[in-house]
């Protein structure tokens, strides 16, 4: 068969794009060479609806083995007792524990997406929001979580769930007073790690298996594998709660939410991507990764740092993750207007809802940096104050395309001195 040159042309402009640029989109990462090789492989051809040694078809015994790997690793990780790897996204992961603990039309509490939530935390927009009766809590005008109104709705709505986590939020949780909260109301807690998963992984913030019921995360973000999601549990329970699985039984949680996920909301398992995940989670266990994580706090306090320097506000004050969210508004622009003027640059961030944001979003007042991409690629904190330079010249410039054009120049200069995948080529 003839080389489809058109889709691989596409993919070495992709590939180009990312080495020339600076990524500072908070859920973006580069995985390693082994992770992308694992992702192109065979056991994309293979079905494999159930688990391992419980399967609905035949030839499954060496992806029995990718998938227990994948789950072991995973285990180690986290040091938590039971993993589910094959939720094909964090909105998929978070769907199925919908699923396994919730009624259409049941009540539960979670960030407001405008607040930094996210979409699967009950926008009115998702099936979070238009299945079951979602109740918002926010932050408070220092940008900090609002325990206290989280505590009183849980108090007067009496949810049965609570979710914590957040897309936009530079804070580290306070899981405690969370599952003291639904313990007096009797919720049950889903901690959604996505964004800080590999910081919490290296212990580099707070632990919400203590406290938390259930922890969801995707792959991709600081945990740098491949795009996917998963679910775990520290410790398995008999649910107190009674919950039944579809034929009225009442299941341990793990079994539970294995049903969630199949045949509750996924059929076949992509077990590519799950040998990826295997392959990630060999590398976040290394001690090499615990460099990088530490790296990548160090970096988001060196850029938050820069930023302030230079008349930024960012939300709360600063961070103790990977990300900031920055109220453009005392700059005159707008998060669409700032976005699409550092994409022209070759830095690409997302526009970003703030705190009580007076604009739509579409068109929003913030914007939210990231760094575990430029870290991943081997930057310092000395390259996060180039990077807040550069970024600054962009946003007072942001009519001036040729001062626009020539930060492009520099951002090329500056990232061909961090290879990204040197061996890599699609053409
Ligand atoms: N879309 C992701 C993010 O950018 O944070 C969340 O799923």
């Amino acid at each position: 068969m003839q080389k489809d040159t058109l889709v691989f042309s596409l993919l070495q402009k992709e590939l180009e794009r990312q080495r020339n640029g600076i990524e500072l989109i908070a859920s973006e990462n580069f995985a390693s060479l082994q992770v992308l090789q694992a992702m192109g492989t065979v056991p994309t051809n293979k079905y494999a609806e159930g688990y391992p040694s419980k399967r609905y078809y035949g030839g499954c015994e060496v992806i029995d083995e990718l998938e227990n790997l994948a789950i072991e690793r995973l285990k180690k990780v986290f040091n938590c007792s039971w993993a589910n790897v094959q939720p094909h996204s964090g909105a998929s992961a978070n769907a199925a524990v919908f699923l396994a603990v919730m009624k259409p039309g049941d009540k539960f509490l979670g960030l407001d997406l405008s607040m930094g939530g996210h979409l699967t935390h009950g926008s009115p927009a998702n099936f979070s929001g238009k299945i079951y009766q979602a109740i918002h809590y926010g932050v408070t005008q220092d940008g900090i979580i609002n325990y206290k109104e989280l505590e009183e709705k849980a108090f007067t709505e009496k949810p049965k769930m609570i979710i914590c986590g957040a897309s936009a939020y530079s804070r580290d949780w306070d899981y405690k007073r969370i599952r003291e909260i639904a313990d007096a109301v009797g919720a049950i807690v889903l901690a959604d790690i996505a964004h800080p998963a590999g910081l919490i992984a290296k212990g580099l913030l707070n632990d919400p298996f203590e406290y938390c019921h259930i922890v969801t995360s995707t792959t991709h973000k600081t945990l740098r594998g491949p795009r996917g999601g998963i679910i775990m549990l520290r410790h398995d329970f008999e649910n107190k709660w009674g919950i039944k699985d579809p034929k009225g039984n009442i299941r341990t949680m793990s079994q539970l939410l294995d049903l969630a996920v199949f045949p509750g909301t996924q059929g076949g398992p992509l077990e590519h991507i799950i040998a990826a995940k295997a392959v990630a989670f060999g590398e976040i266990l290394s001690d090499e990764f615990m460099l990088y994580a530490k790296q990548i706090v160090a970096n988001a306090q060196a850029m938050a740092r820069a930023l302030t320097k230079r008349g930024y506000q960012i939300i709360s004050g600063g961070t103790d993750n990977h990300l900031m969210l920055i109220d453009l508004r005392n700059k005159g622009l707008t998060g669409k207007k700032a976005q699409e003027t550092l994409d022209k640059a070759g830095i690409t961030v997302n526009r970003n809802a703030v705190p009580f944001d007076d604009k739509s979003p579409f068109i929003t007042s913030g914007m939210r940096l990231g760094v575990p991409a430029v870290t991943t690629r081997g930057m310092r904190e000395e390259d996060m104050e180039t990077i807040a330079e550069l970024i600054d010249t962009v946003i007072n410039n942001i009519d001036n395309p040729q001062a626009v054009e020539s930060v492009k120049t520099e951002v090329q200069n500056l990232m061909s001195r961090f290879p990204l995948y040197p061996e890599l080529t699609y053409e």
